[in-house]
């Protein structure tokens, strides 16, 4: 007796905050994902793949409410916000299915709507709940994130920070130009507008070059100079970090005083309103990155990875006292921290992927000023393009993964032409991950010949048909895994 009588108070309590939930949603109650990661991490093809899994009934063991037949339908939906483009999902599956694509980079926030009709786990809520959630899943590039911690910066410590950076062995090299113009420049000469134009092309070329493939590192701000959205080319976006500027007050009229007051302006116009119209708002998040190309780049690009990752996370739940509190209303209470692509590697190397990821949100938890929310970790592939198998060489068995090269992609000397299938040994993940992030080790792979896998870009598989024609959904890795943190608790 005592005990059906907690079951009934408990689901009572669940059903009445269900209900409270409902009346101050408007009427369908909704939840909003972000998305992010830094460019070319997988932001696009992450939501096409949980979309089209969604919608056409992929397989989703890990994802309770599919797994348990509770999902009646779901489907798109308009989005609620006019002024935010949408997420052109039909576009990139099109690409994905049709022609075996991959989408085409986006460079811009977006957003859609998919609302899920689903039946309550338990019954008591069934009596109360229309059982739909909307999801509004929004797509935004995680370089814009990076400008957050720019709010309680001045201008003379976004400087000093800059050229601290700049200088780290990673970037030493990369950053020289720029520094050069630097040097020569002196901060309280004369306003000049070629002379700001020069510095600012000068500092974004050397942002940029940081990003280039092999180098994998990841971004520092202003984000916009990388990712400037309709920004390109606006005085907002003309300044650059000056060396030895202090926090005495420039002088009127001099490149000092017109730097400062354009780093203030992006701050106002662009950093500001993005977070307050769209970060205050999400209720979860997932941030994904690439841990493989950061590994194979060695333990630089991996410590810096980590530093963003601890940026990111700074920003989403800011402890106390920090600048940001003010700023949030509503607060994310889940954050995922996924590695995608795992398909790159057989499936023996998964969970050493994940304990790296582990130990990287770990770090960065700790290092980051933050509080209460959950936050869990994945090595998935939204898309697998990759099949596995053995190959036997002498006497040994390897394990390889099989799939189609892209046009163009090499491996020892031979070029393929994106039509042929091939196997390939990619190669494992350290047993000790220590080894990954010991930057003092001397293995600093940043110009080593030998990279820890064997990283070749596939085409998106080709999907199946079932008897009737019909096209099944997309193959994937853990993505339910990442469903059930992502949204399964609303679907109880
Ligand atoms: N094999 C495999 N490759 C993937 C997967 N996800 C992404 N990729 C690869 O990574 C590239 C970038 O993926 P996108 O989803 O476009 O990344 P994004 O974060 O949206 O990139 P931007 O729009 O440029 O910021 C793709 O073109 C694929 O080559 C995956 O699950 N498996
Ligand atoms: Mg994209």
């Amino acid at each position: 007796m005592a005990s059906s009588l907690t079951t009934f108070t408990d689901e009572a309590r669940i059903a009445l905050d269900t209900l409270s939930g409902r009346a101050t949603g408007l009427f369908s109650p909704s939840l909003r994902l972000g998305v992010t990661g830094l460019s070319r991490a997988g932001k696009t093809v992450f939501i096409s793949a949980l979309v089209h899994n969604l919608i056409h009934g992929g397989r989703l063991p890990l994802f309770e409410a599919q797994k348990s037949g509770r999902i009646a339908r779901a489907f798109l939906e308009q989005q609620p916000d006019d002024a935010v483009p949408r997420f052109q999902y039909e576009d990139h599956i099109a690409a994905l299915v049709n022609d075996r694509a991959w989408p085409d980079s986006t460079r811009a926030i977006s957003e859609l709507r998919l609302t899920i009709e689903y039946e309550s786990a338990s019954g008591w809520s069934r009596m109360f709940s229309s059982g739909k959630l909307s999801v509004d899943i929004v797509d935004y590039p995680g370089e814009w994130l990076l400008d957050l911690p720019l709010l309680g910066k001045s201008f003379a410590d976004f400087s000093h920070e800059a050229f601290e950076m700049a200088v780290l062995p990673v970037r030493e090299y990369l950053s020289q130009t720029w520094r050069a113009l630097s040097a020569e420049t002196d901060p309280n000469a004369d306003a000049d507008e070629m002379t700001a134009r020069r510095l600012a092309e000068s500092f974004a070329a050397y942002l940029k070059a940081c990003k280039l493939d092999e180098r994998a590192l990841s971004t520092l701000p202003p984000g916009r100079f990388l990712m400037p959205g309709d920004l390109e080319g606006s005085p907002a976006l003309t300044f650059a970090p000056l060396a030895g500027v202090g926090d005495r007050r420039p002088r009127p009229g001099s490149l000092h005083a017109m730097m400062d007051r354009r780093y203030e302006a992006y701050k106002t116009h662009v950093v500001k309103p993005f977070f307050r119209e769209h970060i205050t708002r999400l209720d979860r998040q997932i941030v994904l990155i690439d841990a493989m190309q950061a590994l194979n780049a060695g333990p630089g690009a991996m410590a810096d990875l980590e530093r963003a990752v601890t940026e990111i996370l700074s920003c989403f739940r800011p402890g106390r006292g920090s600048f940001l509190t003010d700023l949030f209303s509503r607060r994310i209470d889940r954050i995922l921290v996924a590695a995608t692509k795992a398909d790159h590697l057989h499936h023996e190397s998964h969970d050493r992927l994940q304990a790296i990821v582990r130990r990287l949100a770990d770090r960065a938890v700790a290092r980051a000023n933050f509080t209460g929310a959950d936050v869990d970790v994945v090595a998935m592939a939204a898309v697998r393009a990759t099949r596995e198998g053995t190959v036997k060489q002498g006497r040994e068995t390897l394990p390889v993964i099989i799939g189609t090269p892209i046009a163009g992609e090499k491996i020892n000397g031979e070029t393929f032409d994106g039509k042929t299938e091939t196997a390939i040994f990619p190669g494992d993940l350290p047993e000790n991950i220590d080894a990954v992030f010991d930057v003092s080790g001397a293995d600093h792979r940043q110009d080593s010949a030998d990279p820890a896998i064997r990283f070749v870009r596939f085409r998106p598989p080709k999907l199946e048909r079932t008897a009737e024609g019909v096209t099944l959904s997309l193959p994937h890795i853990r993505l339910d895994r990442a469903l059930q943190f992502l949204i399964g608790d609303h679907l109880a």
